[in-house]
C-alpha cells in the first residue's frame, strides 16, 4: 500500500491515522452528480512564485497554529505539547492543571485559538480528546496565559456521547466576529465503530448529539442564545460532516468554509451555514475503505452539495483564507493543507464564491495546518515527529 510507504520512519500510530484518512493510492472517478469534480490530487498544477522556508522545528507532531497579539506564533502537539515561538526559538507553555489529553489513533491536543480580546482577558482555547481508548471525546478547554505559564484551566465544553477508539475527533475552532466560537466535531469513526448497535458515523444524521457536526458555542462554551436547528440540540450549527479538520472564515465578511475527510475519495470542501445539512452518510461521494459505495445518492433535496471534492482523497487539514498583501493575486483564495497529497492547494473562487482552479504548493511532507501569519506570509506545519514550522513567501 502506497499510503504505509509515506509513513516509513513514522510511528505505527501514524500509518493508522494515513490508512484512516483515506488511499491516495486508489484512483476512481469522482461519480456523475451535479457538483464539479475537484482537479485531481496529482493533476493540480504547481503554483508559481513561491519559496518555502523552515522556521523552527523539533516539534512531536505539531496539530494546530496560531499567534498572539504581541506577535508570538502559539503552536500545539498532539501528544499534549503547547509552544511559543518568537523567530526560530521555541519555549514550553507550563500547563497547569491541563486535563490529560488522550493521545490514541486520530485524538490528542488538537487545534488552538486566542480569545478576540486576549489583550484583556489572556484567554485561550484548546480541543483535545480526553478520556480512555475505550470511551473518549472531544472536549473544548479554556487557559490563561501570562508569558509561558497556563492557568485558571477550565474544561467548557465536552461532547457527548462518548465513543470508543481513535478516529474522528476533528476538530477545528473558529472565531465569528461577534465574539461566539465554530467548533468541528467528527462523526466518532469508521465501521466496525458502533453506537448503541448502529455505525457510529449514522450520527452525523442524529440532532440530539454531537457527532459529525459544526458547533457554535459562547465564549463560555455555552449554547448561543438562538439554536439553529429547530428541535436539535441547541448547540448545533449544521450536521451531516465526517471529519472536519479545517475550518476558516473570512474576515472581510464572515462566510465560513470547512474542508472533511472521506473515507475512500470524496473529501469536501464547502461553505457552512447556519441549520444546514451536509449530507454525510447519506449523500457523498466517498466510497468504503474496501470499495462497496456507502449511499447510492452523491445529492439529495434538503442536503448540501459540496463546494468541491477530492477524489482520491488527499485527506484535507488545516484551512485558511488569505487576506494578506504580500500575495496580492492569491487574495480572496482558499489555502487547504493536505495529509496525503503533502502539499497546499492554493484553490481559486470567482465573485459568486464558485471554485474555478486550485494549484498545488509542494511541502514534501503531511502538512497539519496551515495559517495565514501577522505577517502576511503563509505558514504551515508538517505531521511528522520532528515537524516543522514553514514559512510560504516570495
Ligand atoms: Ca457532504
Amino acid at each position: 500500500m502506497k499510503c504505509f510507504s509515506l509513513c516509513l520512519g513514522s510511528t505505527i500510530l501514524a500509518a493508522l491515522t494515513i490508512v484512516s484518512c483515506g488511499s491516495h493510492s486508489v484512483s476512481e472517478s469522482a461519480g456523475s452528480g451535479a457538483v464539479p469534480a475537484g482537479v485531481d490530487g496529482d493533476k493540480a498544477p504547481e503554483a508559481k512564485g513561491y519559496k518555502v522556508d523552515l522556521v523552527v522545528e523539533g516539534f512531536d507532531r505539531p496539530w494546530g497554529l496560531t499567534w498572539l497579539p504581541d506577535g508570538r506564533m502559539l503552536l500545539t502537539t498532539k501528544s499534549g505539547g503547547v509552544y511559543t515561538v518568537t523567530g526560530d526559538t521555541s519555549t514550553p507553555v507550563e500547563l497547569v492543571g491541563f486535563p490529560e489529553v488522550y493521545d490514541g489513533g486520530q485524538g490528542g491536543l488538537m487545534d488552538v485559538a486566542v480569545h478576540p480580546d486576549f489583550a484583556k482577558n489572556g484567554w485561550v482555547y484548546f480541543t483535545a480528546s480526553t478520556g480512555s481508548g475505550q470511551a473518549n471525546h472531544t472536549t473544548l478547554i479554556r487557559g490563561k496565559l501570562t508569558g509561558n505559564r497556563l492557568t485558571e484551566v477550565k474544561t467548557l465544553f465536552e461532547v457527548t456521547p462518548l465513543k470508543n477508539g481513535g478516529q474522528h475527533f476533528g476538530s477545528r475552532i473558529v472565531w465569528r466576529k461577534d465574539k461566539t466560537m465554530l467548533l468541528a466535531i467528527g462523526d466518532g469513526g469508521n465501521p466496525p465503530t458502533k453506537l448503541d448497535g448502529e455505525w457510529i458515523r449514522n450520527n452525523a444524521q442524529n440532532t440530539q448529539n454531537h457527532l459529525g457536526k459544526v458547533l457554535h458555542l459562547t465564549e463560555e462554551g455555552k449554547p448561543p442564545a438562538k439554536a439553529a436547528v429547530s428541535g436539535g440540540r441547541p448547540e448545533i450549527y449544521s450536521y451531516g460532516h465526517r471529519n472536519i479538520q479545517g475550518m476558516c472564515i473570512d474576515p472581510r465578511d464572515g462566510t465560513v468554509y470547512a474542508t472533511e475527510h472521506g473515507a475512500r475519495g470524496g473529501d469536501e470542501l464547502n461553505k457552512i451555514e447556519a441549520g444546514k445539512n451536509y449530507g454525510w452518510p447519506k449523500a457523498t461521494y466517498s466510497k468504503e475503505y474496501s470499495g462497496p459505495e456507502i449511499s447510492p445518492d452523491r445529492s439529495l433535496p434538503g442536503m448540501v452539495d459540496p463546494m468541491l471534492i477530492w477524489t482520491p482523497s488527499k485527506a484535507p487539514s488545516g484551512l485558511a483564507i488569505y487576506t494578506g498583501d504580500k500575495f496580492p493575486e492569491w487574495k480572496g483564495n482558499l489555502f487547504s493543507g493536505g495529509l496525503v497529497t503533502r502539499d497546499v492547494r492554493r484553490i481559486v473562487l470567482d465573485k459568486s464564491g464558485k471554485v474555478t482552479s486550485q494549484e498545488s504548493i509542494k511541502i514534501g511532507a503531511r502538512v497539519r495546518d496551515v495559517r495565514q501569519g501577522p505577517d502576511g506570509w503563509l505558514y504551515v506545519i508538517t505531521d511528522e515527529p520532528g515537524g516543522r514550522v514553514l514559512r510560504i513567501s516570495r
